[in-house]
């Protein structure tokens, strides 16, 4: 019997898993500009990158009880002091449960519930955290390297971009002369 190497998950950017069933996305500025309170983006500006989203699962995606393997890469970028972050969503199935948990650099990570209260968890090398089905989740990048968070959730849950489109998380989060203030819109 021959013994299998292992999936080097958290390598994913280098290939590691390549072949297999792994979905890559990535978003520049000019994909999410419309979360940053600045309006004075420019042309060069907009193609600055974002975050990148890598996910993995084996077997079939539309079965109940399967499980996605995700890393999300946020880069160290601030929107005149504004730092980066995710979209944010909730879970279409709000049933779905969600972990992240935090691997390198340093951030933020926002729940929000259904009623529009906000809090947010400190993300950090080692960093465990549960969402619950009904929060939406957005992750924020307050350091200077990239911040990498690995994330485990179902198969089936699926994105509600829409839902924090129409009740926006409540902070904007900067980061101003090295300190973080969550300033109310
Ligand atoms: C999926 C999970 C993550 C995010 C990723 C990007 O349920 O929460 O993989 O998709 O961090 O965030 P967003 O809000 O742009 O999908
Ligand atoms: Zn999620």
């Amino acid at each position: 019997m021959k013994i299998k190497n292992p999936k080097l998950w958290h390598k994913m950017p280098g290939g590691i898993i390549e072949g297999e069933n792994v979905l890559y996305s990535r978003k520049y500025l000019k994909d999410v500009e419309n979360l940053y309170k600045s309006k004075e983006i420019s042309n060069e500006g907009k193609n600055t990158l974002m975050y990148e989203v890598y996910s993995y699962s084996e077997g079939d995606e539309t079965q109940y009880g399967n499980l996605f393997w995700g890393l999300t890469i946020l880069h160290p970028v601030y929107i005149e002091k504004e730092c980066n972050m995710t979209k944010g969503h909730f879970h279409e199935n709000r049933n779905c449960v969600e972990y992240y948990f935090g691997l390198e650099g340093e951030g933020l990570l926002l729940l929000m519930d259904e009623m529009g209260q906000m809090s947010a968890e400190k993300v950090l090398p080692g960093s465990l955290h549960y969402i619950a089905g009904n929060f939406a989740h957005r992750l924020v990048n307050i350091g200077e390297i990239p911040l990498k968070i690995g994330a485990c959730w179902p198969t089936t849950a699926g994105h509600d971009y829409r839902a924090v489109e129409e009740m926006p998380f409540p902070y904007r989060i900067y980061k101003n002369n090295g300190k973080i203030e969550l300033v109310e819109r």
